[in-house]
């Protein structure tokens, strides 16, 4: 399956080769990067990178995607769309390379569709994006310097407890990045790489930076050392931004609305950046048996983050269920991180739904 996707991309036209991620993903920016860079190895030109908005508008995506002959999809559940995927493959060729939970396999409908279902026997959800977009290429091109960037998908995805060999592989080509409290975590230098790119969220300055610096760093330790503008932008909204993620993180106990029969947090957050799956995934590190449900109003929806680590929700279920009984609701994940997004006019019915879904879920 990963030679198939491998012969996808040496086949493909660089002029006409269009990207695509979920905006403001470390994992999926990570993924278009080394997609990306493999092509411009192979064919001497970028392809186009196109970040997919929060809100999931596939006729507005489909509508630029027609300039193309070769969709990509990284790290992206859009096998949602099935149906619209299956037009658009008559207008182009579609690789889907995702690690979601899955939807529909659409590997029968001319689509060549790579999920770690497909082919291997562990948790897909640990099988990151960037992993699958960097062991596509390294059967095209030897892409060995940009291991790291698989790395970064890795612990952004909290992945690389169980790709340990990989990561040590990653260490012995920059040792530098090997130092911090947990090699395999956030609190590495390599975790710290991973919260200058998901800076990203911070708008579309730091979304199109974010892309560009690991589409152009040759050393990641140098984005550390503040050597690419774009880290330096990255940095200063970084501190910004994590001071914001340190005080939600910090009063979630007197903040967020507790369901202490089921264990449940219920966490609204205001603020202009978009933090709720930094704050949530931090927060279900550190409390690992709570189920957290963190909120945020952007413009006219909501957008939520679901996490639980021990699994005792299906949170991709969750998520999903709650999109189907929201006005336009769309959502799901992985089963101990997902997410969605509804119109911020069904706010109230979403606060009763979430504890009233997940007394049922634990039935
Ligand atoms: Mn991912």
């Amino acid at each position: 399956m990963l030679k198939q996707a491998a012969e996808f991309i040496k086949e493909c036209k660089p002029a006409s080769i269009a990207i695509v991620y979920h905006k403001a993903c470390g994992d999926g920016i990570a993924a278009a990067a080394i997609v990306a860079r493999t092509i411009e190895k192979l064919k001497g030109k970028l392809p186009k990178i196109i970040s997919y908005a929060y809100n999931e508008d596939f006729k507005k995506l489909s509508k630029e995607l027609s300039k193309y002959k070769f969709a990509i999809f990284v790290d992206l559940a859009i096998d949602r769309n099935k149906d619209e995927l299956i037009t658009l493959s008559k207008s182009a060729k579609v690789l889907i390379v995702d690690h979601h939970e899955l939807t529909n396999n659409l590997n029968k409908f001319g689509i060549l569709h790579v999920h770690p279902k497909f082919f291997w026997q562990g948790n897909s959800s640990k099988y990151v994006g960037a992993k699958l977009a960097y062991d596509i290429c390294a059967e095209v091109a030897d892409i060995s310097d940009m291991c790291w960037l698989a790395g970064v998908g890795l612990v952004h995805d909290v992945g690389s407890e169980d790709f340990k060999e990989f990561m040590n592989q990653i260490y012995r080509k920059f040792p530098e990045l090997k130092e911090g409290k947990n090699i395999y975590g956030f609190e590495s230098r390599l975790g710290q790489i991973v919260s200058v790119i998901t800076a990203a969220s911070y708008g579309p300055q730091a979304e199109k930076s974010a892309v560009k610096l690991c589409i152009e760093a040759k050393d990641p330790m140098a984005i550390l050392e503040s050597k690419y503008a774009e880290a330096r932008l990255l940095m200063h909204l970084k501190a910004d931004i994590n001071k914001e993620i340190n005080y939600y993180v910090k009063n979630w106990r007197t903040k967020a609305k507790m369901f202490k029969d089921i264990n449940l947090a219920l966490y609204r957050i205001n603020s202009k950046h978009n933090i709720g799956s930094a704050v949530s995934t931090i927060l279900s590190l550190k409390n690992p048996e709570v189920i957290f449900v963190v909120y945020k109003k952007i413009g006219s929806i909501i957008k939520i983050s679901t996490r639980n680590q021990t699994k005792r929700i299906n949170c991709d279920e969750l998520t999903k269920k709650l999109a189907a009984n929201l006005t336009n609701g769309v959502g799901g994940g992985h089963i101990p991180a997902a997410g969605s997004s509804f119109a911020a006019k069904d706010l109230k019915k979403f606060l009763e739904l979430v504890p009233k879904f997940v007394k049922e879920m634990l039935k």
